[in-house]
């Protein structure tokens, strides 16, 4: 039996997870997160799931041991898609990444290539995904869930 919205009962989901202050978006620092907020980007991300019959969980979280969990709980999963944020310098965040077989796709709400800090841009995390979307705002997470689609159940998503 199909679920409404189309999204096949039992179908592997896409994990989508983002770290330590995202719950702000759209509150502080418009000039470079922009006005959307993490519910208007959960909505963009439902959108295509729901398109490509995947299930779908959004969470954030300000811990980073929280963070790490997550990611573990999704190692098998269609696809995994993570703003890590200030968890993006993280080596326990990188070494749970490398655990997983899902694809990851990492996304970063601004261009952190041209942010005024240098710092922003050497991540750790990215080390551990198959690509990286950075500087689109919050269509980012529609466009990294569209990744997921395309290359979820290919016979090594790690291959590219
Ligand atoms: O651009 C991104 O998505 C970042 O991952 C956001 C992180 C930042 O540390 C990264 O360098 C780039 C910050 C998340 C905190 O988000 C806020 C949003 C609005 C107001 C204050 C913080």
């Amino acid at each position: 039996r199909q679920a409404k919205s189309g999204t096949k009962q039992g179908a592997k989901s896409i994990h989508v997870l983002n770290g330590p202050n995202l719950n702000l978006l759209g509150e502080r620092e418009p000039e470079i997160y922009g006005t959307d907020t993490l519910a208007d980007a959960e909505r963009l991300c439902r959108a295509v799931a729901d398109d490509g019959g995947l299930a779908l969980t959004f969470s954030q979280t300000n811990s980073e041991a929280e963070l790490i969990d997550q990611i573990q709980a999704a190692r098998g999963s269609a696809g995994i898609v993570i703003n890590p944020a200030g968890c993006s310098y993280s080596v326990s965040v990188l070494d749970a990444l490398r655990a997983c077989t899902a694809p990851v796709i990492e996304v970063h709400v601004s261009n952190i290539h041209a942010r005024s800090e240098p710092w922003r841009a050497e991540t750790l995390t990215t080390a551990a995904a198959m690509g990286v979307i950075s500087g689109f705002g919050i269509l980012g997470y529609r466009l990294a869930v569209e990744a997921v689609c395309a290359v979820s159940g290919r016979k090594s998503a790690k291959g590219h």
